[in-house]
């Protein structure tokens, strides 16, 4: 299943001054999004535009100044550029016949920051000799056009599109399942419980059972064992909640597979592989350490706050010591991020999957490690390793890098 919608898609135009990059985004957007001129150093910050582009659907696109060598590359406009660096979806590296060291720079820049990218070979009107910068792009997506005379244009839409990475949709639990199995939900009803309902993922969960033909027992922590001894048959899964989950794994036999709502979440809403990878990082904190507790939406705390209150708690308990925490909270990623050696996220809720695997990236990009609430609770309770079990991949990762038997 490929979703194309959720999110806008962030484009970032590269190349030297004066070669073309805000003429070819005006062509390919049909509109006058950026100053051009024939004096090089025209765009001198980056320029952000939302906008359709049919047929890759709502972008943002974003215009890069120029820079003619790896040598003028200032200190201030490669934080510039890898701000942008960090948030795109896809690159477009705009060439002319002036290719050198620059243009390797930035190549080896997308491939190490893990961004998709396509070479643009402009001014083709203009005839210039084009092997030699072919030879170099040949085992690249790459497009000769002419923002001049729009030349190659729709091509370089589509090959844009094309390259794009698809994000596929990863549902709750309907595939750890067969239909005419049994899932178990472990549902408490305490003073954190919504008044008269239940919560989205215990909903989405009975509601994936059922789309699957599958049979939902749904329970509260202490009608747990009596519930298993009821049933003729094991589930075939028990959910339960992360916060009691060190209690239940007690009642639940070690050859029915187990996991948490949040684990389930972190693989439905973002990318449980890179927030188990994440968790390794908690075994490198020390008491001078600093972790960013990152919040998508500003909720008022709890008293007993997950994010703010019983992570820290856990954590600093676990390192043994005073490590800096900061909340940060909000839907735009945080820019400041300097010396952070962990983020842990909340459970993104209010995201889309896009959204948050948008914010794994970059934090990746950034070179910081990122967990989420739900894989750091079971980490700290020593029960990760069997909440990973109903996931071979990232249960074999975890084992792996955290040499667990
Ligand atoms: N012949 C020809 N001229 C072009 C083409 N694309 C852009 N130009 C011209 O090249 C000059 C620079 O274009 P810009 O789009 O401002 O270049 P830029 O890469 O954004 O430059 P900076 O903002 O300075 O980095 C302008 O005079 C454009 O008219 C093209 O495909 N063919
Ligand atoms: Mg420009």
């Amino acid at each position: 299943m490929l979703t194309t919608g959720g999110y806008r898609k962030y484009l970032g135009f590269f190349g030297k001054r004066n070669v073309g990059k805000s003429s070819l985004i005006n062509v390919l957007v049909g509109q006058d999004v950026s100053i051009v001129s024939e004096y090089p150093g025209t765009t001198t910050d980056p320029v952000y535009k939302s906008l359709e582009i049919h047929p890759i659907g709502p972008v943002t696109v974003v215009d890069t100044p120029g820079v003619d060598d790896v040598g003028e590359l200032g200190e201030l406009r490669v934080k510039k550029a890898k701000e942008v660096l960090y948030k795109i979806d896809l690159a477009v590296l705009v060439v002319d016949e002036r290719w050198d060291d620059y243009e390797e720079w930035l190549i080896s820049t997308f491939k190490k920051m893990d961004i998709p990218f396509v070479v643009a070979l402009n001014k083709v009107d203009n005839c210039w000799d084009t092997s030699k910068v072919l030879e170099r792009v040949k085992n690249y997506p790459h497009q000769s056009v002419s923002a001049k005379t729009g030349e190659g244009v729709e091509k370089l839409r589509e090959l844009i599109t094309n390259t794009l990475p698809k994000e596929e949709d990863i549902p709750l639990l309907s595939d750890l399942i067969d239909g005419g199995e049994i899932v178990l939900l472990v549902v408490p009803i305490d003073l954190g419980a919504p008044r008269g309902r239940l919560i989205m993922p215990q909903v989405e969960a009975i509601r994936e059972t059922l789309d699957r033909e599958a049979i939902c027992v749904v329970v509260k922590e202490r009608e747990l064992k009596w519930a298993l001894e009821k049933l003729k048959e094991p589930p075939a899964l028990v959910v339960a909640d992360s916060h009691l989950i060190s209690r239940i794994a007690a009642d639940v036999p070690e050859e029915i597979p187990l996991t948490t709502f949040s684990i389930l979440e972190a693989r439905h809403k973002g990318d449980l592989i890179e927030l188990v990878k994440g968790v390794k990082q908690i075994e490198k904190l020390t008491p001078e350490s600093k972790v960013v507790i990152m919040e998508a939406c500003s909720h008022v705390p709890l008293v007993e706050d997950i994010g703010r209150v019983k992570i820290p708690r856990w954590l600093t308990n676990h390192v043994g010591g005073g490590i800096e925490f900061e909340v940060k909270s909000g839907k735009e990623f945080p820019k400041d991020l300097d010396n952070v050696d962990l983020i842990i996220h909340c459970g993104g809720c209010t995201l889309t999957r896009a959204m948050m695997l948008r914010r794994i990236r970059e934090a990746k990009r950034r070179g910081i490690s990122i967990s989420n609430y739900g894989v750091v609770i079971s980490y700290l309770h020593g029960i990760l390793e069997r909440v990973l079990r109903p996931f071979p991949e990232a249960h074999q990762i975890f084992v792996e890098e955290n040499a667990v038997m």
